[in-house]
């Protein structure tokens, strides 16, 4: 096998959770590009709608899948549908997240209860159901999102923080359980990225020059520079990794 070829996915399938726009859309986007089909995912479904259309107008195979991906019954009916449809799932990127800033001794059970759901329950709850069509298949890739908070905390963000640590060591029990079955379970943690989820930190100009200042790279990171980990996490190329957790962070989470 070519050097290039290690990073080819054509043949193969990648779900995306969260992939209407963002970090999930840019890793769908990098994985098409990689030869990959799509299954792209969002809650809304006229959302998820156009975002494969658009997709699609781009050259690519896609299939849209509008679902909440923190509802275990809508979960596994996704599942069934695509084996009715004999779409196997070759590489699953657990991306849907949602962030929620506010200090602890004012949130709500409801409010952490929601964050744990989206950023962490429902990469088992996709995992889960991804896997037992893995393994019996004997190969897979399980690609979860987390974060410079997936080893650092930083206040007002806590279930977020505890969802994304909680991602870190979901992927090593991901690994235990189905490197065994040639499946490879990694993790990507990105640092702070230029997404509508944090909107509301690049407007702010003292929370923008601590990133600015904080990150050896001086700047924001784009969502397209995690194409490059995801394709290697998605690809031949990671044939013999699992269990990592690789931040994308211009260098952040390395320095004081
Ligand atoms: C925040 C941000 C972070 C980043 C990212 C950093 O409020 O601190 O939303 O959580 O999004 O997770 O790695």
């Amino acid at each position: 096998m070519t050097t290039k070829n290690l990073f080819d996915l054509t043949g193969r399938t990648a779900l995306i959770t969260g992939s209407t726009r963002g970090l999930g859309r840019a890793i769908a986007l990098g994985l098409g590009a990689a030869g990959a089909a799509l299954v792209i995912n969002g809650r809304d479904p006229e959302k998820t709608r156009a975002a494969a259309q658009d997709m699609r107008d781009a050259g690519l195979t896609v299939r849209a899948a509008a679902f909440d991906v923190t509802d275990e019954a809508a979960v596994e009916a996704l599942f069934r549908d695509l084996d009715a449809e004999g779409i196997e799932i070759d590489i699953l990127v657990n991306n849907a997240g949602i962030q929620h800033r506010q200090p602890m001794v004012e949130l709500s059970l409801a409010d952490w209860q929601r964050v744990i759901d989206t950023n962490l329950t429902s990469a088992f709850l996709m995992g889960r159901e991804a896997a037992r069509r893995m393994i019996p298949r004997g190969h897979g890739k399980v690609i979860n999102i987390g974060s410079l908070t997936s080893e650092l905390a930083r206040a007002t963000v806590i279930p977020y923080t505890v969802a994304k640590g909680g991602i870190r060591l979901l992927t090593k029990g991901m690994a235990a359980e189905w490197t065994p079955h040639g499946i490879q379970a990694n993790a990507i943690g990105p640092g702070y990225m230029l997404t509508e989820m944090n909107a509301a930190l690049t407007s702010d100009p003292q929370f923008d020059a601590w990133v600015k200042g904080r990150t050896p790279a001086g700047r924001w990171g784009r969502p397209d520079e995690l194409v490059g980990t995801a394709v290697y996490l998605a690809s031949d190329a990671s044939s013999y990794v699992s269990g990592q957790l690789i931040f994308v962070d211009g260098g952040m989470i390395s320095v004081l």
